[in-house]
């Protein structure tokens, strides 16, 4: 292209208002405009004008729809009410899927973890008590010993961000992919969406650089598709997909009874929930609206309604708490991938961004929004969405900030009583304190056991036992 032509790319801008964009277009060498040129080339300028309208506009919609709200059904635990054999026959069924290599784990590892504070892919945080091992390394050493109990090694999708897709591949082949067959893990990249300001004008973080950010773990959907991901597994007989968070180190990344659930049921999505430890909890909440499974946020249900309880057991109502861990069917996600039926939530930012000379911004307050789509948002659209029962203290213990709730360090003591429990549990003798945390430092590698049986078999196999005191480390 010549320095002088104006590409018709700009002039779409120009024509939809956006050519703000190009303010500094002029003052951009070579390499600067073709890189300008190609993240606008990401933006859908149509998709932005109809999200001005629906989100930011006069007539925009108040808040979330609220209405015909009730408390979604779940399949309880054993222990709370399920049937015991029901349970026993999903998870026969998991078990079978998993040997007739139906099923591939999927880690949603694109956000950018600004709470944590953490400066690298979250994927890489140090997260075990004694060895330090990665979340990264914590879920493949589990899909590990998975794949080597059902005789069928798993793959394993990884979506990451622009900002964190090259350190996230350089971290797996710096600790070569920790023992996993490198042609069974895939990486890729989400979609980005651009920041706006209140009046809907794409902004720019630098004289030729847009402000883009992910577009949310619901771009999940789109970018297994655009990746080829969902081609590649169909190709591998794959239709089942386990999908995680990276930032939750208990997370049974595949569990057969829940996929076994998900199976039986012919569902298409499915969602694990945990009743809420207290009310504010910042959980999201399974709800039935209009007859359909939904996801309302802790920061859309208001207070009072979080507060409610069923009476006469005290219960809260709305307890059915979203651990954002689903099963997804293969051919669902191709449907929802296309036309655009995940609505996208407004998030108001302080967005950092450039003046009218070029200079750098950093707002005090809020000065735009960002657009993100959430994967629950994907429920209400699934024939059959299921939620099932799990057990916290299996399953969840995210790691989000830096101190205090959900944090390095009760992510650290969760694990710490996973291992007592597990350990008491075959008869060893371990002090713990009444919160069942043990007064020793110790680990579990998830390839000697990644959930109580596994761990229960491998101690059975195990001669002579170990010592159970400060340093043991059971692999
Ligand atoms: C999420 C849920 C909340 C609850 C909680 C459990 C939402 C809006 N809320 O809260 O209901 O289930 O998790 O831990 O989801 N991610 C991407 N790309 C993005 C944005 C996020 O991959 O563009 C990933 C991110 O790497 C992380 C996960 O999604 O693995 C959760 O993101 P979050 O920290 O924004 O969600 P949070 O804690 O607000």
């Amino acid at each position: 292209m010549s320095a002088t032509a104006t590409p018709p790319l700009l002039e779409r801008f120009v024509q939809a208002g956006q050519g703000q964009v190009f303010a500094f277009w002029g003052q951009l060498d070579e390499g600067g405009r073709r890189a300008l040129l190609e993240q606008a080339g990401e933006i859908n300028l149509a998709e932005v004008k109809r999200l001005t309208r629906l989100l930011l506009g006069r007539d925009a919609a108040p808040g979330v729809d609220l209405t015909d709200l009730q408390p979604a059904p779940y399949v309880a635990r054993p222990e709370n009410g399920g049937e015991a054999a029901e349970w026993a026959r999903a998870r026969a069924a998991g078990e079978a899927a998993l040997r007739a290599g139906r099923v591939a784990a999927f880690t949603v590892a694109g956000g950018q973890g600004t709470r944590l504070g953490y400066d690298g892919p979250k994927g890489t945080f140090p997260v075990t008590p004694l060895k330090r091992k990665s979340l990264f390394q914590v879920f493949a050493e589990k899909i590990t010993a998975v794949g080597r109990r059902h005789g069928r090694p798993l793959h394993w999708f990884i979506m990451t961000s622009h900002a964190n897709h090259a350190r996230t591949e350089a971290f797996f082949a710096e600790h070569r992919f920790f023992g996993l067959d490198r042609a069974r893990v895939h990486f890729f990249r989400q979609g980005r969406m651009p920041a706006v300001d209140f009046t809907g004008r794409i902004l720019l973080e630098s004289p030729g650089g847009i402000a883009l950010s992910p577009d949310g773990h619901g771009g999940s959907l789109r970018a297994l598709h655009r990746s080829g991901a969902l081609d590649l597994m169909q190709g591998e007989g794959i239709d089942t997909i386990s999908y995680f968070q990276v930032d939750n180190p208990l997370v049974r990344c595949i569990d057969p009874a829940f996929i076994g659930w998900h199976l039986v049921r012919g569902a298409e999505m499915s969602a694990k929930m945990i009743p809420k430890a207290y009310p504010e909890e910042k959980l999201g909440h399974f709800c039935l609206q209009h007859g359909r499974l939904v996801v309302i946020e802790y920061s859309d249900l208001p207070l009072a309604v979080q507060r409610e309880v069923d009476l006469p057991t005290g219960r809260l109502r709305y307890v059915a708490g979203s651990i954002a861990i689903h099963i997804l069917d293969r051919e669902f996600v191709r449907r929802m991938a296309g036309g655009g039926a995940l609505p996208f939530h407004r998030a108001d930012k302080k967005i950092a961004t450039i003046d009218a000379a070029g200079r750098p911004v950093k707002p005090a307050a809020p000065n735009g929004a960002k657009f993100e789509i959430f994967v629950f948002d994907a429920l209400p659209f699934a024939r059959n969405a299921l939620v099932s029962e799990t057990r916290r203290a299996d399953d969840f213990s995210p790691v989000k900030n830096a101190e205090g709730v959900d944090s390095p360090r009760t992510a650290r003591e969760d694990q710490l009583r996973q291992y007592a429990r597990w350990l008491q549990g075959v008869g060893a003798s371990l002090t713990t304190d009444a919160s069942g945390l043990p007064m020793v430092t110790l680990e579990v590698s998830p390839l000697f056991g990644y959930d109580e049986e596994s761990f229960a078999e491998s101690w059975a196999r195990r001669s002579p036992k170990p010592e159970v005191g400060e340093g043991l480390y059971l692999e």
